[in-house]
């Protein structure tokens, strides 16, 4: 790490903690990121299959999509980015970790203070009911589509498409972590759907110090006192060691 000498003793002198992770952190899991090389965006539409729209036209199209990615999700296993993050939540008297990933690492790994902005791959929604319910562990029974388990209605899954609103009780929660934290950490993000930008611009407006663990420069690195470059499995864990020394 090459962080000066002051910036060092101030990232010591703090006490609280919020960390904002993207798909990268799940990258070394062997689970595609969005943007990028090998990403998802790459090789499918957004609007054919991130979208209500999308979903109202072909729920079968959109549900396969989402039952191959449980299936690689299913097979992963939480890398140490993930399990550095569970160290840091032991280290901080005041913490709390925001993913954009629906994939559920972070709970896999032990991280207790969570909050799944994006929702979790393996919860469905009623579309009618809205009752929120996780019977997806096993692949679906095609061409049979998930039902709610309340009322019988189509389910879809507990996610945040494009053109959606987030749920405003976590924003809520997510912007009261931050205006109190004093070190925010940006993981594996691009930035490049609008809510990991505006939270960092709100901690930093708000006094916290910003560190960013990215492969390459992003939407955050701009804000970021500081940003470690290489793989989130390599950094995290020198950033733990720091911590503990
Ligand atoms: C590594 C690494 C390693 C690699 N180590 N680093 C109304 C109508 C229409 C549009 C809008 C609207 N309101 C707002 C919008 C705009 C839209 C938007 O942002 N569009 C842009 C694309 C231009 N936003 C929305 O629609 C959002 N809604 C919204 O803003 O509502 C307004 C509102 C605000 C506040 C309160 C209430 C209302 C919703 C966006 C939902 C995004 N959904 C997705 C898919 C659903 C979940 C799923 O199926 O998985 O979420 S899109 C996709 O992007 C996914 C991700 O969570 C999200 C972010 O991606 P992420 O994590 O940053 O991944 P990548 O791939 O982009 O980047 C990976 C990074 O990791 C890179 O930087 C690499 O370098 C790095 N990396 N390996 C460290 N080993
Ligand atoms: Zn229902």
């Amino acid at each position: 790490m090459e962080l000066t000498a002051d910036l060092q003793s101030r990232l010591k002198r703090c006490r609280s903690l919020v960390v904002l992770t993207g798909a990268g952190v799940s990258a070394e899991s062997g689970i595609p990121t969005f943007r990028g090389a090998g990403g998802l965006w790459k090789q499918y539409r957004p609007q054919d299959l991130a979208t209500p729209e999308a979903f109202s036209r072909s729920p079968e199209v959109v549900w396969e999509w989402y039952d191959m990615r449980r299936s690689l999700i299913a097979a992963a296993r939480p890398n140490p980015a993930h399990q550095a993050l569970v160290d840091l939540e032991a280290l901080f008297p005041s913490f709390l970790l925001i993913t954009q990933n629906i994939d559920g690492l972070h709970r896999r790994a032990g991280t207790q203070a969570l909050l799944e902005i994006h929702g979790n791959i393996w919860k469905a929604r009623c579309t009618v009911c809205a009752h929120v319910f996780d019977e997806l562990r096993n692949p679906l029974p095609f061409p049979e589509l998930p039902r709610c388990s309340l009322c019988g209605q189509l389910a879809r899954p507990h996610v945040v498409w494009f053109g959606e609103s987030y749920d405003a009780q976590i924003i809520e929660r997510a912007e009261d972590s931050l205006s109190h934290c004093e070190l925010l950490l940006v993981c594996g993000t691009s930035g490049m759907v609008s809510m990991p930008v505006f939270l960092t611009r709100m901690a930093r407006d708000r006094g916290a110090l910003v560190l960013e663990c990215n492969l390459e420069t992003s939407e955050i690195s701009s804000l970021a006192d500081f940003s470690f470059s290489g793989p989130a499995g390599e950094t995290l864990p020198q950033l733990v060691q720091f911590f503990r020394e």
